[in-house]
């Protein structure tokens, strides 16, 4: 619409972080290999019906094996930084008490490949894949677990206090209290919005108990949380006030106790675009000094960005852009822009930011290693992001999601988001064509025009 890309290359501040993604549930396999536990997504994959085709997380891109060859992959595509994550039923198998050394083992290997081959790791300690354990001990809807999480991870901060590494706490809390615990369409497959609530200060909290035992551990590096933020806009002057809490639901009830300190007032209630859950149950998890842990101060915010939502007066979220092959995605470039900038505005004293996924699926289940939607996707949101370094935002790096075709959680193996093809048959990885242009883009430090 308005603004329009120069016809030169845009250009990156120097020492812009250059990256790709992966998780480890997603590809690792391998899911019972020296010592792990059992997470909640073996058990979710293994009940009939949760997973689109019926895969598990085994061999998923069996990158438990096939580790040091995919960070050669890494090394010759020329990227500067790799994300994954840490499972944490490898750490500690029943989620709590004593340490799995083969499974720590692991990714003190796989952090030193990086490091060996001058590539910057970004560690999230917890994508997803909960002990089964814990859950059955309540899970996030629980207050235990937070303390458990901040145990957890400061064993990893203990195993590499060392490495100078970009720390993420959480991925995406929200996707883990809404899709998990709401809808019911990842695990736990819970669908109670008073726990989908409680999880959300659970999650939280956890994330402020570890960015403490941080700062405890005196580890090198610097610490985040990765949050999935969603630009509403209304799709009518009537619709303002239900975009306005579909925002607080969306973004504010994330942004606002970690950056503020405090929970938004009007993301909980019955109007349009609010969470119908029990507000004053919900205050009552919230006890003294919680606020506190969880707005610790961070080095950095990471922000996962793959689009936007129109909201209508009633609350709902109606498509105002084109999706993609996931029906949830509506692919609007600008929005980032958006983001960033109101992020800017909003929360002028936030910490720098990351972008830490944004990507799009190839177009059917099979895939294509000639993903031209992909290498336009990633030159116009690589554009937005550029602009908005130039209006003003702290920006440090960028990770594509993902490196790897992968377990796409409940689409299974039928939704590929790889910049890197993975024939899932012979496990061989061939990089698309938008890899090949992501390469040029990382080594140039600029995204050239269309
Ligand atoms: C990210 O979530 C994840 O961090 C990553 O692991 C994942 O592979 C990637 O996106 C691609 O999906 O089925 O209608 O209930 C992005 C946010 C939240 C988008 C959950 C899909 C499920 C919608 N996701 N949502 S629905």
């Amino acid at each position: 619409t308005g603004w329009q890309p120069p016809a030169e290359p845009m250009a990156f501040p120097e020492g812009f972080v250059w990256g790709a993604a992966t998780s480890a549930f997603q590809v690792e396999g391998s899911t019972t290999a020296d010592g792990r536990g059992q997470s909640i997504w073996d058990t979710f994959a293994a009940t009939p019906g949760r997973i689109r085709d019926g895969s598990t997380g085994d061999p998923a891109a069996d990158h438990y094996r096939l580790w040091e060859s995919d960070l050669d992959l890494v090394a010759d595509l020329g990227l500067a930084a790799y994300r994954f994550s840490v499972a944490w039923p490898r750490i500690q198998p029943t989620g709590s008490g004593d340490v799995n050394q083969p499974g720590v083992d692991f990714y003190r290997r796989l952090v030193d490949g990086l490091l060996s081959r001058g590539i910057r790791p970004a560690i999230t300690l917890y994508h997803w894949d909960l002990p089964q354990a814990l859950q059955d001990a309540g899970g996030w809807a629980v207050r235990e677990t937070a303390d458990r999480f901040g145990e957890y991870a400061a064993i990893m901060f203990e195993a590499l206090r060392d490495v100078d590494a970009t720390w993420l706490t959480i991925n995406e809390p929200k996707t883990t209290a809404y899709v998990g615990h709401r809808w019911g369409v990842h695990a736990p497959g819970i669908t109670d919005v008073d726990q989908a609530a409680a999880a959300i200060h659970h999650q939280l909290l956890g994330h402020g108990r570890t960015v403490e035992a941080f700062r405890a551990s005196g580890a090198a590096g610097g610490i985040g949380i990765a949050l999935n933020l969603l630009p509403v806009y209304p799709t009518s002057r009537d619709a303002d006030p239900a975009a306005v809490h579909t925002d607080a639901v969306e973004n504010r009830m994330f942004l606002e106790p970690v950056l503020l300190g405090r929970y938004p007032s009007d993301a909980i209630g019955t109007k349009p675009g609010q969470l119908p859950a029990d507000a004053g149950a919900f205050q009552d998890l919230v006890l003294e000094g919680d606020l506190e842990v969880i707005s610790s101060p961070l080095d950095v915010l990471a922000v996962q960005y793959y689009g936007v939502t129109g909201v209508d007066e009633t609350g709902n979220q109606v498509d105002l852009y084109p999706t993609s092959a996931a029906v949830w995605q509506q692919v609007h470039p600008e929005g980032l822009y958006d983001l960033l900038i109101d992020l800017l505005i909003d929360y002028p004293d936030a910490p720098p930011l990351l972008i830490t996924e944004n990507g799009i699926p190839d177009p059917t289940p099979e895939g294509t290693t000639d993903d031209v939607e992909r290498l336009e996707f990633l030159r116009a949101h690589l554009q937005q992001a550029a602009r908005a370094i130039g209006d003003g935002v702290e920006l440090a790096g960028y990770y594509a999601w993902s490196l790897l075709d992968n377990f796409e959680w409940a689409e299974g193996m039928s939704q590929r988001w790889g910049l890197v093809h993975v024939d899932f048959e012979t496990q061989a990885r061939t990089p698309k064509a938008s890899m090949d242009w992501y390469s040029t883009v990382v080594r140039a430090n600029e995204v050239p025009p269309s």
